[in-house]
């Protein structure tokens, strides 16, 4: 999509901290993070939202969960993180691009704001 932020940064049309990357997914470091370790995962492919999968992005999306932990790992994350996908309107999803956040390296509260 033109006029994606994230799929500019997946097509390395603006510079970004890339922390990983494949044909698939691409993880780089969040611009406003919140937490010492805070990265984003998102397809390639734009999908808006998890409300926008189908069927066909089932591998996908098993695909991100696998790479997520091993990322984790590689970010040094042995003690713990979380992984938040914003969805929609009430969960302040900012970016119309599928992505997952992971938090590190500080203790989370619970419930989330
Ligand atoms: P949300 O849609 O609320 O789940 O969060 C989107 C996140 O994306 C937010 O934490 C800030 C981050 N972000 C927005 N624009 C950019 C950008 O151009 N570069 C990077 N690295 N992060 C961005």
């Amino acid at each position: 999509m033109a006029d994606c932020i994230f799929c500019m940064i997946a097509n390395h049309e603006i510079p970004t901290d890339v922390v990983y990357e494949d044909d698939k997914i691409i993880c780089f470091h969040d611009a406003e993070p919140q937490a010492p370790v805070h990265v984003l995962v998102i397809p390639k492919r734009h999908i808006e939202s998890l409300d926008d999968v189908t069927e066909d992005d089932q591998e996908l999306l098993g695909y991100i969960m696998f790479k997520i932990h091993e990322i984790a790992a590689d970010l040094g994350l042995e003690n713990g993180y979380r992984v938040v996908s914003n969805n929609g309107e009430d969960a302040f999803q900012t970016v119309k691009h599928l992505h997952f956040h992971i938090l590190g390296k500080r203790k989370m509260t619970w419930p989330p704001g």
